[in-house]
Parts: C-alpha cells; sequence; structure tokens
C-alpha cells in the first residue's frame, strides 16, 4: 500500500524486517544512552555488526547520548544502507507528559537528517510502540502526519519513506491509518 504525494513522493507501508530492506537511511528506535537493547535496536546492531556501536561510542564520549526526541547519525555497517538514525522515542505513560510531540519530533529530526545526508529513500520502524508502550494508532497517525508534511515540502529531496512494519497487526494499523489520512481533504 502507498500513498503519494502532489509532487510524486512516496510513502510505503511494508511488513517484515527492516533489516532486510534497502534504503539510504535506516532509522532505529534507540534509548537516550544509545547502549543498544532488544526490539529494533537488537536487530540493527546485530545485522549491522560492531561497526555501529562503535561509532555510537564515540558519540556517546562527545556527548552523553541522545535526549527523547531526537536523533543521531552513524554509518550503517553491513546493513543495506548507507546511514543509521538512531532515533530516541518517549516512553509513553499516558499521553499526557508530552510523548505526542517528542514522537513527532523524532520524525522530524529524522527526515531533518535526512536532508542534511542527502537521504532520498528512508524507511522507519513504529518508533516507541514497543517496549516503551506507545499505543500504535495514536503513533501512526502522529508519524504519518509529519512524514506527510515533510513530503508535501517543495524542497524535499526525500522522495520515498518506507514504514517496515513488524507483523501483520502493526501492518495493518498503518495500513488505516494511512487510509484515513488519504481520505481527508487536502488542507
Ligand atoms: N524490524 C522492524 N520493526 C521491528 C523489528 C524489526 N526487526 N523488531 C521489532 N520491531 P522496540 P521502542 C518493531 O521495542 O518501543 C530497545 O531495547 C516492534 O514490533 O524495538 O522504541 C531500545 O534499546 C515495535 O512495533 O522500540 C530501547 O531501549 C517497534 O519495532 C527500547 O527498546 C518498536 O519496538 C525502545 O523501545
Amino acid at each position: 500500500m502507498y500513498w503519494q504525494s502532489a509532487t510524486g513522493r512516496k510513502i510505503t507501508l511494508a511488513e517484515g524486517d527492516i533489516t532486510r530492506v534497502s534504503a539510504d537511511a535506516i532509522v532505529n528506535a534507540a534509548n537516550s544512552a544509545l547502549a543498544g537493547g532488544g526490539g529494533v535496536d537488537g536487530a540493527i546492531h546485530r545485522a549491522g555488526g560492531p561497526e555501529i556501536m562503535r561509532e555510537l561510542d564515540g558519540i556517546r564520549a562527545q556527548s552523553g547520548g541522545c535526549a527523547a526526541g531526537s536523533a543521531v547519525a552513524t554509518r550503517a555497517g553491513k546493513l543495506p544502507a548507507r546511514h543509521v538514525f538512531h532515533a530516541v522515542g518517549p516512553v509513553y505513560r499516558d499521553g499526557r507528559h508530552g510523548e505526542g510531540e517528542l514522537l513527532a519530533s523524532c520524525y522530524r529530526k529524522c527526515l531533518e537528517l535526512a536532508e542534511e545526508h542527502a537521504v532520498e529513500t528512508i524507511s522507519f520502524p513504529a518508533i516507541s510502540t514497543g517496549v516503551y508502550g506507545y499505543p500504535i494508532e495514536e503513533a501512526a497517525a502522529i508519524a504519518l502526519r509529519e512524514v506527510v508534511r515533510h513530503l508535501e515540502r517543495p524542497d524535499a529531496n526525500v522522495r520515498q519513506v518506507i514504514f517496515v512494519l513488524f507483523g501483520r497487526n502493526a501492518y495493518e494499523t498503518y495500513v488505516k491509518a494511512l487510509t484515513s489520512l488519504s481520505q481527508q481533504p487536502a488542507p
């Protein structure tokens, strides 16, 4: 399933493992210590090899880590990509602690990094919807809103965003969110 902007830029939804999908940049759902972990973070480090963690060690030594709502870039090791953008999503409490703004900010920061690195294709997992507990329906709406906004910018270099969703339920949730977004009249 996909969506296309008036300028021909695309959002694609895919079900699967993000480490198997080629893109100029792959987004990771990291933690603020940039220390690696389970979920998509574990899969990215396993598939990408130790080079990625070595680079993160350098970033950590310089700046101590990465705040929630932000992201840092490394090379991609053995992954089918040039860059990994390690985004730190919010831990979901009850939705009244700024979680929505922090999650939106993750997507904006990754898209900013994409523009800085002349990225044309970028893949995202559903940041914060695993261990961090963000309800996936709400997270999908935020992710799609931020990406559509970016792709509608006349000066955007990014031309394709791929959401790689882990499991049927996540995929179908995104399909619903994208369908309802496509049915809304243009602002
Ligand atoms: N490809 C695509 N999506 C995946 C994959 C994969 N290989 N594996 C899991 N997902 P999570 P978070 C989905 O927990 O909630 C880590 O330990 C998963 O089903 O990976 O942001 C970090 O180090 C879910 O929909 O990330 C942090 O400490 C989504 O990716 C913490 O977890 C995100 O789930 C971050 O938690």
